[in-house]
C-alpha cells in the first residue's frame, strides 16, 4: 500500500492553525483526498494526559525546561508509534497541530536549551518521519496574543511566558524555515483569513500536484 503523506501545521500563540487546518481538511476533501487530524502534544490518550501535565500542572510544583522537553518527546513517541506512523502506513493523510518543529522553537529558543539535545531527542524519536510538508503560520506574536484573548480561552503554562520567549520561539521558527525551504513554506498570518486561506490553497496545491499521484494507485 501506498505510504500516506504528513502535514504539520506551526506558529507562535493564536497563529490560526486550529482555523486553518479545518480549512485543510475541507480543501483536500474537495480534491478526494481524506486527511485525519491531530495534535502535540496530544494525539493519544497517554499523550493528551502528558499534555495536561504539561500544559495545565495541577501542582504548584515548577516544572523544569529539562523535564518540559522530555515530556513533549515522550508525548510524541507515544503518539509517532501510536497514531502517526500505523496511520501512514496505512496510506492515510495526516495534519497534525504543531509537531517537531515546535520543540526547536519552544524549548530551544524560547527556553533557551541546547539545540544538541533536541536533535539527539528528534533523531531518537522522530528520525526519518519527518512531515512531508510544513506550513509555517507566521504572525508577530503581539498580534497572535490579541486575536487568542478576543476568543476568550484562558492561559495555558506557556503562554504565561514572556513576550520576549515568544519572540524568540518565531525567531527559530523562521531560521528554520530558511534551513529546509523545501519543506517549510512560510504563510503570513497577518492578513484577513481569506488572504491566509489564498496562500495555504497554492501550497496545497502544488503539494497535490507532486504528492497526490503517488498515494492513490
Ligand atoms: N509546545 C508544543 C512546545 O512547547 N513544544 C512542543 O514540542 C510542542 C509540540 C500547545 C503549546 O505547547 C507548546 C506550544 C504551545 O504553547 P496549542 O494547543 O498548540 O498549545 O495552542 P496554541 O498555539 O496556543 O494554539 P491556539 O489555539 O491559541 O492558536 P491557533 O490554533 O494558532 O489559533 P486559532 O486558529 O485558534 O486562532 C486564534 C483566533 O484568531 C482567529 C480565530 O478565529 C481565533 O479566534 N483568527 C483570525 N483572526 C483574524 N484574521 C485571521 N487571519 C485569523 N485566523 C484566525
Amino acid at each position: 500500500m501506498a505510504q500516506g503523506k504528513f502535514i504539520s501545521l506551526e506558529g507562535t500563540e493564536g497563529a490560526g492553525k486550529s482555523t486553518a487546518l479545518q480549512f485543510i481538511k475541507q480543501y483536500l476533501l474537495k480534491a478526494n483526498i481524506d486527511v485525519v487530524w491531530t495534535r502535540e502534544p496530544g494525539g493519544t490518550e497517554v499523550a493528551e494526559d502528558i499534555r495536561r501535565l504539561v500544559l495545565h500542572p495541577m501542582s504548584f510544583e515548577e516544572i523544569e525546561p529539562e523535564t518540559e522537553l522530555l515530556l513533549m518527546f515522550a508525548a510524541r513517541a507515544q503518539h509517532m508509534k501510536k497514531y502517526i506512523l500505523p496511520a501512514l502506513n496505512a496510506g492515510k493523510w495526516i495534519a497534525t497541530d504543531r509537531f517537531i518543529d515546535a520543540s526547536y522553537a519552544y524549548q530551544g529558543g524560547g527556553r533557551g536549551m541546547e539545540m544538541n539535545y533536541i536533535a539527539m531527542l528528534d533523531k531518537w524519536i522522530v528520525g526519518t518521519n519527518y512531515p512531508h510538508l510544513t506550513l509555517l503560520l507566521d504572525i508577530p506574536p503581539e498580534i497572535g496574543f490579541q486575536r487568542a484573548e478576543l476568543r476568550g480561552a484562558e492561559k495555558d503554562r506557556i503562554e504565561e511566558e514572556k513576550m520576549e520567549f515568544f519572540v524568540r520561539v518565531r525567531d527559530v521558527y523562521l531560521q528554520r524555515a530558511k534551513q529546509d525551504p523545501a519543506r517549510i513554506k512560510i504563510i503570513d498570518a497577518n492578513v484577513p483569513l481569506f488572504a491566509v486561506e489564498s496562500q495555504i490553497r497554492n501550497v496545497l496545491d502544488e503539494f497535490i500536484k507532486t504528492h497526490h499521484s503517488s498515494t492513490r494507485p
